[in-house]
């Protein structure tokens, strides 16, 4: 009679783990990078951000244009539209685990709801230059006054 080894047994436990820990991964990755997760009733506010040496520039639907220095509300949902007017930058919220691609001639949604009001630093995260280090913003989240 065919009885597998502690060796065969250990390698199809190990595989069984990790094919259930893959799989969690890639659900929730897609939930976060498509904002499945966002209220349904509720339209995203879309802010265009242009990464450029070394600024972050954010554009609100209305038309005003702010450096450095974006207010959303706490509990809400956004889409950062990113690009780069220059060269590849990425955009690093650390506080809050966000973190995607600013590149030239591409714009790419990061979908973004924060609950807790409060500053956020927003980091460059890709080497774009001598003053890459100065590259620094301010995500403010203020409290949308709802829930
Ligand atoms: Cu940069």
């Amino acid at each position: 009679m065919f009885r597998p080894s502690i060796e065969l047994l250990t390698m199809i436990g190990a595989a069984v783990i990790l094919i259930v820990l893959g799989g969690l991964a890639l659900h929730y990755l897609v939930i976060i990078d498509t904002g499945a997760y966002f209220p349904h009733n509720v339209k995203p506010i879309v802010i265009r951000v242009i990464a450029r040496q070394y600024v972050w520039e954010f554009i609100y639907p209305n038309g005003t244009v702010s450096y450095d220095k974006v207010v959303i509300q706490a509990g809400k949902p956004y889409i950062f539209n990113l690009t780069s007017a220059d060269v590849i930058h990425a955009m690093y919220i650390v506080q809050l685990g966000y973190k995607l691609e600013a590149i030239p001639g591409y714009y790419y949604p990061l979908y973004i709801m924060v609950s807790k009001p409060g500053i956020y630093n927003i980091y460059c995260a890709e080497f774009c230059g001598p003053g890459h280090y100065t590259m620094i913003g301010k995500l403010i989240v203020v409290n949308g006054g709802g829930k």
